[in-house]
């Protein structure tokens, strides 16, 4: 099967795209390229030293004898989009190629519009032509769980069935994002579930939890593989952001209370959940959602367990509470259901001490290359 991964540079996309191939997939990569330049204007860089992406796709050919074929470009220039699709084919779209990070959407103005810009007409733009081409093509688009919110109620998987003045109807489950990133997420979503109503398409949206971890059995073959581990407090997230700090002997830097719970899952679960929708599509005129995690843990307990594993690893780790600058409930109750990837055969590699251990292992190996000026958080959701 031919699949696009769009955003095939970044974290996320990068293990899939090499997971694919490796899985007997003909992949293809697009990307603007234009997450390493945002890093180069915020004067951050990964921990992990990543090789440029002709580099990574001449070692991965190199290795395996698999071919990727690169489209560099952005998808917000639809001349570029659709030429590019026209010659690769798709028989499925993954789509990462998004800026993903809440923190960056809050800077001020022009962030905020950069992200929903670049977020929802890149979106729409793939929606236009994969209806003018490719009507047939799955498209599987990254979500995010953090498009519900912390509801006071059980999170679905995209819908709930309301009893209202004695009708009832399953309706999109209610939206309470926390960031203009997130709300970007939500914007994506209605469109996609519009295309799939009017125009028949077939659609995915994979609601996604934290991702955590950095080795995958393909970007672990060679250094010039290695996926990129972000740290700074705009693109780090929770407990990767933990291990690299104890690693370094800085307290980690829980956000308020730390009762703010969220779900999680490994990166080596990204992946394998992207094939799984990929292998079962989604019918013509479907927008099927499914919530992409394994474990829902709070801010406080990852702060835990970082500090047990760092202290089993002879490091001593200290937890540090900080204003949150952040505007989200720091108490709440949060259950989220996670069954549709289950039951297609999804085994998850739940958090484990193996994998803190080899994620504080990672960033002890790194720490050189850690700037310690870019750890506390400095984008304020309020208005100061
Ligand atoms: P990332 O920043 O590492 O990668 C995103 C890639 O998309 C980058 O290589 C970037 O250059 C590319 N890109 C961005 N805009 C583009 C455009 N207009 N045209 C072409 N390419 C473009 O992010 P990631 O962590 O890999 O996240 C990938 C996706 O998964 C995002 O949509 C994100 O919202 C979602 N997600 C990520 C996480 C997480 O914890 N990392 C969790 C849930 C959901
Ligand atoms: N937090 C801390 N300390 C830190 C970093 C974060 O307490 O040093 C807290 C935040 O306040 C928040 C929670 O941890 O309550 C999660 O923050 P995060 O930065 O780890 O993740 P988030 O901003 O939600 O965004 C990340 C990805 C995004 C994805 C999302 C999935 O960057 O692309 O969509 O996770 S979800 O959280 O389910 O929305």
């Amino acid at each position: 099967m031919k699949v696009l991964v769009i955003g095939g540079d970044g974290y996320c996309g990068w293990a899939t795209a090499l997971y694919l191939s490796n899985r007997g997939y003909d992949v293809g990569i697009l990307d603007s390229l234009v997450r390493r330049h945002w890093d180069l204007e915020l004067g951050v860089e990964t921990l992990t030293p990543i090789s440029s992406i002709h580099q990574r796709i001449q070692k991965w050919q190199k290795l395996t004898g698999k071919q990727i074929d690169l489209f560099v470009g952005d998808i917000n220039n639809y001349d570029f989009l659709q030429k590019s699709l026209r010659e690769f084919q798709p028989e499925a779209v993954v789509h990462f190629g998004e800026q993903r990070s809440a923190p960056f959407s809050m800077i001020d103005r022009e962030h905020a519009v950069l992200t929903q810009t670049n977020n929802v007409i890149g979106n729409l733009n793939l929606l236009y032509a994969l209806r003018d081409d490719f009507p047939d093509c799955h498209l599987v688009k990254l979500g995010t769980m953090g498009e519900y919110g912390t509801p006071n109620i059980d999170i679905e998987e995209g819908y709930i069935t309301i009893e209202h003045n004695g009708r009832t109807d399953t309706l999109p489950y209610p939206k309470q994002p926390g960031s203009f990133y997130h709300l970007s997420k939500v914007h994506d979503s209605h469109n996609i579930q519009f295309a799939c109503k009017v125009w028949g398409l077939r659609a995915t949206d994979l609601n996604q939890g934290v991702v955590y971890g950095v080795l995958t059995e393909e970007t672990g073959m060679d250094e010039m593989l290695i996926n990129r581990l972000d740290y700074d407090a705009i693109y780090g997230t929770a407990l990767n952001r933990f291990c690299i700090q104890a690693a370094i002997g800085h307290p980690l830097t829980v956000y308020g209370k730390g009762g703010q719970t969220r779900t999680f899952l490994d990166i080596r679960d990204t992946i394998r959940c992207v094939e799984l929708a990929i292998s079962t599509p989604a019918k013509s005129g479907e927008f099927r959602v499914f919530n992409q995690f394994t474990e829902m843990f709070s801010i406080n307990d990852l702060a835990l367990k970082v500090k047990q594993a760092g202290i089993a690893l002879g490091l001593d780790v200290e937890i540090n509470t900080i204003d949150n600058p952040r505007v989200e409930a720091e108490e709440h109750y949060f259950n989220a259901k996670n069954t549709n990837l289950l039951n297609l055969g999804l085994q998850p590699h739940f958090l484990s001490d193996s994998l803190l251990d080899s994620l504080l292992n990672f960033a002890i190996k790194y720490q050189h290359r850690i700037d310690r000026a870019h750890i506390l958080p400095k984008v304020n959701w309020k208005r100061l």
